[in-house]
């Protein structure tokens, strides 16, 4: 033990813990950011380290070593050097070019690989590093990380039956941490907000839609949850029709079963003030939102063109508009958007193929949750429980269609994901009886939130 604490009093020397308020890979915010990768450029520290891993998992225990990218690439490349056991490299994404493998170097079907993580909270980028290198026929027998956050992450792994190990664990590190006196009063104040939130994570249990509604600041998200709890219906259907009459009749079938409705204006023939005037009135009468999905893409003074002028005058009868913010965070500030509407950010599409990294989905968490506008995000994961999770691509039976969208089903939203609504398009409105279907659609969202519970 005394080495080990030597050892992590050295790393933490390099600035490896950070306080402050973080935006993880998994999307959760933390006030604790653990970082490994400055200990790549000291070599003595590397080496300790992997001598430290061999102590856990012998070398005659594995055949090949495999660093979760990118952060653990240097932790094992040097795992190898000392071991002299192969390394052979996970690729984040697929090159696009030439052989577009995801494993590079020499390694033969049902050879015993090592992995290795830095840091684990949610397990999910392992999880997708351990489904690559099993792709190749390589067989997982060990994984070992450097730090457990202690936020579900070993248990997830453990649970479909991985032997996985720690080698340092985030509550042991902060004893020894305070025992040294290496940390200031605001800062285990910050650990115990920390291991306060922890314990519910642990739990595996989403927050309720009270408790969320005290998170949202914006009205109009207050807005939706209220007609949410008093419609018990977190259904959002999306009206793709091209003719205002198919668009109204669907309403009527539906408009009591749904928390809101979606539109695309510009894809209607016969768009007309009457039109929007008479579905903003039974909008109003039957209690659900309008939102118009126009994915406002642009620098700040386009986006705001495109949101008050125009043939459709959004910000005129729109409760919620969708954007990207593929310009940065200034492309959604400044635009005049009236007080009781609210903005969706898109941080990751469910289509397959989208181009969003984890990288870039940070980014948009990160400015969503700066924006006192948005109130909530379209993504395929869990999000800090400050947003609003909206899940577009569900279906009951399809997965993946030739056109590029990829499905899910309403209990995998709200399980996986803990998302908090369900968009749902042609499931419905193409359904031979829309009014049914809906209820079906609705019946299996409130299920599957309420089981979470
Ligand atoms: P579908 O018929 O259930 O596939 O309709 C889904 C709707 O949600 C459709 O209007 C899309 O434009 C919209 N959508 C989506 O499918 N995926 C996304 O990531 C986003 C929006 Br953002």
């Amino acid at each position: 033990m005394e080495e080990k604490e030597q050892f992590f009093l050295e790393i933490y020397n390099l600035g490896i813990i950070k306080f402050g308020n973080f935006t993880l890979k998994s999307g959760m915010n933390s006030p604790i950011y653990i970082d490994f990768r400055p200990i790549a450029s000291r070599p003595d520290l590397l080496i300790k380290l992997s001598d430290l891993l061999l102590h856990e998992v012998p070398s005659y225990d594995f055949e090949l070593i495999c660093g979760v990218p990118y952060a653990a690439l240097p932790i094992a490349t040097t795992l190898s050097l000392r071991s002299k056991i192969p390394l052979i490299i996970k690729r984040k994404e697929n090159k696009g070019y030439g052989t577009e493998r995801m494993i590079e170097g020499i390694y033969k079907i049902g050879q015993n690989c090592l992995i290795i993580e830095d840091v684990i909270t949610s397990g999910d980028s392992l999880l997708k590093t351990i489904i690559d290198l099993e792709k190749e026929g390589l067989i997982i027998k060990n994984i070992m990380s450097i730090l457990d956050r202690e936020q579900g992450g070993i248990e997830n792994i453990k649970k479909i039956g991985y032997n996985i190990r720690t080698l340092f664990r985030i509550g042991e590190v902060f004893k020894i941490l305070k025992k040294k006196s290496f940390l200031k009063e605001k800062e285990i104040h910050m650990i115990q907000f920390f291991i306060k939130n922890n314990i519910k994570n642990i739990q595996n249990k989403r927050i309720s839609y009270e408790e969320k509604k005290e998170k949202i600041s914006h009205p109009i998200g207050k807005k939706l949850i209220d007609i949410t709890l008093k419609k018990k219906t977190n259904l959002i259907v999306s009206a793709d029709l091209i003719e205002t009459k198919k668009i109204l009749k669907l309403v009527s079938l539906i408009g009591d079963r749904i928390c809101g409705l979606k539109l695309h204006v510009d894809i209607i023939n016969d768009f007309s003030y009457s039109f929007i005037n008479y579905l903003k009135n039974i909008s109003i009468k039957k209690n659900f939102l309008l939102l118009e999905d126009r994915k406002l893409c642009d620098v700040s003074p386009t986006n705001c063109l495109q949101l008050h002028y125009g043939i459709h005058k959004i910000s005129s009868w729109a409760d919620i508009v969708t954007a990207h913010v593929l310009a940065g965070s200034m492309s959604i500030q400044n635009l005049n958007i009236p007080y009781h509407m609210g903005l969706i950010t898109i941080s990751e599409m469910s289509s397959y193929g989208g181009l969003s990294d984890d990288n870039y989905i940070r980014k948009v968490l990160n400015i969503s949750l700066k924006n006192p506008k948005v109130i909530g995000t379209v993504a395929q994961r869990k999000v800090d429980d400050r947003l609003l999770l909206f899940t577009p691509g569900i279906h009951f039976y399809e997965k993946k269609n030739n056109l590029g969208n990829r499905y899910i089903h309403p209990v995998q939203a709200f399980e996986k994901n803990e998302s908090d609504f369900i968009i749902v398009g042609k499931a419905i409105f193409q359904s031979e009886n829309p009014k049914i279907t809906a209820e079906e659609y609705r019946n299996a969202g409130w299920k599957a939130y309420e089981n979470g519970l």
